[in-house]
């Protein structure tokens, strides 16, 4: 279990590394789908293969209440459960219980929520969240942190930093497999510098095999994400891998690689899909309209995924409108396997010392997103 990196950019933070887990090894940077109960939505693990996607991220909130930690480990863990043979990475289950809103109440000791699906009250410490994860058996596991909203105040991120500090000290003690999974410690900090600098300090001082940047993406504005990046990945240790946690849209990949990201993970690839709007090499198409009725091209020209080579987009349409089930496994593949050939571009850009002008390419054509 370690971290190598291959190659560094000498123009740009960018670097081509090897992740070494337990269920094989992963070439960086990497694009993880999202399965938060443990399947990615409308795909085979067989599929997801056939794509290339080389690790999966799931959810440890979603699958503790549901079907729960204690079966997936008398299923042999998560692996065997959900028959995924590569590497797979969960995140701790803070982000989402913080998304719960007034369902939950924080104190040093943990969280207590109340369950989405039937309402039931739950208690999870930081020691819980890595017990659960040390039953799913993930190759790569993540601290419990403490997420907070761009709106906060600075006061707020300020105990928001703390809390996530010493909950990521508690989660290194209870961790009980170190050997086969590896636990990354999360930083967070919102968009203060300061306070970036005193959380990734925190972080860092606990030694973990990796390092993740939360509490971005969380509403603020794409450019000062960029910035939050621009001077937290300096600080960070060439030799471990960086994760960029929930964050994945294609300018977003590009950028994030360029300043130093191993790492990513997006729920919005295969999410969007699901309503009918797909990825393509000149920005988003909502195939769903009714100006597709009649296109008889591929989803994306420039695409020669199975879907792409196989299908119109008038019948693809046709599926979404007549509410058939394929609609929504067409799209998913095409836009995971978009996102994986376009980390491919990125690392082949890496190797030829092009990645800023390959962006500057790319996005001249797939265009320029705020949100
Ligand atoms: N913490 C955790 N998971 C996350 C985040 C975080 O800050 C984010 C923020 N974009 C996504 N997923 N544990
Ligand atoms: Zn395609």
């Amino acid at each position: 279990m370690s971290f190598k990196v291959l190659y560094e950019c000498s123009k740009t933070g960018a670097r081509i590394g090897e992740l070494i887990t337990a269920h094989g090894t992963v070439e960086t940077p990497v694009f993880m789908p999202v399965g938060t109960q443990a399947t990615v939505k409308t795909m085979t693990p067989e599929e997801l293969i056939e794509i290339g996607a080389q690790i999966v991220l799931s959810n440890t909130y979603h699958l503790y209440l549901r079907p729960g930690h204690k079966l997936i480990e008398k299923a042999g863990g998560l692996h065997r459960f959900m028959n995924w043979p590569r590497p797979i990475l969960t995140d701790s289950g803070g982000f989402q219980i913080f998304s719960l809103g007034n369902l939950r109440e924080i104190t040093d000791e943990g969280v207590t929520f109340r369950s989405h699906l039937d309402g039931s009250r739950h208690f999870i410490t930081p020691e819980k969240a890595i017990e659960i994860q040390n039953s799913l058996g993930a190759d790569i596991i993540m601290c419990f942190d403490e997420c907070v909203p761009y709106t906060c105040e600075y006061e707020e991120v300020v105990s928001s930093v703390e809390r996530t500090a010493k909950w990521a000290a508690r989660c290194k003690e209870a961790h009980r497999f170190p050997e086969r999974q590896l636990l990354f410690g999360i930083i967070q900090g919102g968009i203060f510098k300061d306070l970036r600098h005193r959380s990734t300090k925190q972080i860092l001082s606990l030694d973990f095999p990796g390092y993740a940047i939360g509490g971005l993406s969380v509403g603020e504005p794409k450019n000062l994400m960029y910035q939050v990046l621009d001077y937290t990945i300096p600080m960070l240790p060439d030799d471990k891998p960086r994760y960029l946690m929930g964050v994945g849209s294609p300018d977003c990949l590009i950028e994030g690689v360029i300043r130093g990201i191993d790492m990513f993970d997006c729920v919005l690839q295969t999410r969007i899909a699901r309503n009918g709007t797909v990825l393509t090499s000149s920005g988003k198409v909502v195939v769903r309209n009714a100006r597709y009725s009649e296109d008889f091209s591929p989803l994306d020209p420039e695409c020669d995924c199975y879907v792409c080579r196989n299908f119109t987009r008038a019948y693809i349409r046709h599926l979404f409108k007549t509410g058939e089930i394929l609609g929504l496994r067409l799209t998913t593949y095409h836009n995971l396997y978009f996102t994986v050939r376009l980390m491919d571009k990125i690392k082949k850009a890496i190797k030829e010392n092009n990645l800023a002008e390959f962006r500057d390419k790319f996005l001249q054509k797939y265009g320029y997103e705020e949100k």
